[in-house]
């Protein structure tokens, strides 16, 4: 499924056609925050993995950093139509990071939690693409705290929405169910290509 996605992501880019529609393209990087930007402390920081086999697993951002890293070019869009091309992403692939637990089987969704409360839902199969990232870094440097700092979600082939910023938890749910603007009508996945701005 990942692979089908990016084949059609690299279509597309060869083709020109990388704006999705009803998208503008900005130079800048907007801010977009339901709220304040929460104060974090790294040595308390942790990344709470709940809802596998095992229980649950966590991780102190020393462990967290000795995972190892990948990088991801990648554009990225915003439900209120802004889009910023060719941002470079650092950080822990989902994908490895699963390799550290086991997941029950009919796993649907995860509900990724921030700190200050802000959640969303993220369907399995997008997680498990070859470019979601738990990211550390844009364009070579640490994340600012207003874009996430220390650890935020990069899906970048959904609305940026679904990439939480201050990730401190990642819940895995048979069912899926709605997260923070979910449940005010944001779409269930959101992807940019078929416009999936609202349900
Ligand atoms: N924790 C948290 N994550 C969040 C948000 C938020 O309000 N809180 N806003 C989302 C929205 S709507 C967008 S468009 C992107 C914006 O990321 P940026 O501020 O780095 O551009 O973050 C997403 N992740
Ligand atoms: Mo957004």
């Amino acid at each position: 499924m990942s692979d089908l996605l990016s084949h059609h992501a690299r279509d597309r880019a060869e083709s020109g056609d990388r704006v999705p529609p009803g998208q503008k393209v900005v130079q800048d990087w907007p801010v977009l925050t339901y709220g304040q930007t929460p104060i974090i402390d790294l040595a308390k920081w942790r990344l709470r993995i709940f809802g596998t086999e095992e229980g649950y697993v966590e991780f102190t951002w020393e462990e967290f950093r000795a995972l190892p890293s990948a990088t991801v070019r990648c554009d990225i869009h915003c439900v209120t139509t802004w889009s910023r091309l060719d941002n470079k992403f650092e950080g822990v692939a989902f994908r490895e990071l699963a390799k550290r637990f086991t997941l029950p089987p009919g796993t649907e969704a995860a509900m990724v939690h921030s700190h200050g409360g802000y959640s969303t839902n993220v369907p399995l199969q997008d997680l498990v693409a070859e470019n979601a990232l738990l990211a550390f870094k844009h364009d070579g440097k640490d994340l600012t705290p207003g874009h996430g700092w220390p650890l935020r979600l990069v899906i970048p082939h959904l609305y940026f929405w679904k990439s939480a910023k201050w990730v401190h938890g990642i819940e895995f749910m048979r069912k899926d169910r709605p997260g923070f603007w979910e449940m005010y009508g944001y779409h269930m996945r959101g992807d940019p290509w078929k416009e999936e701005r609202y349900s």
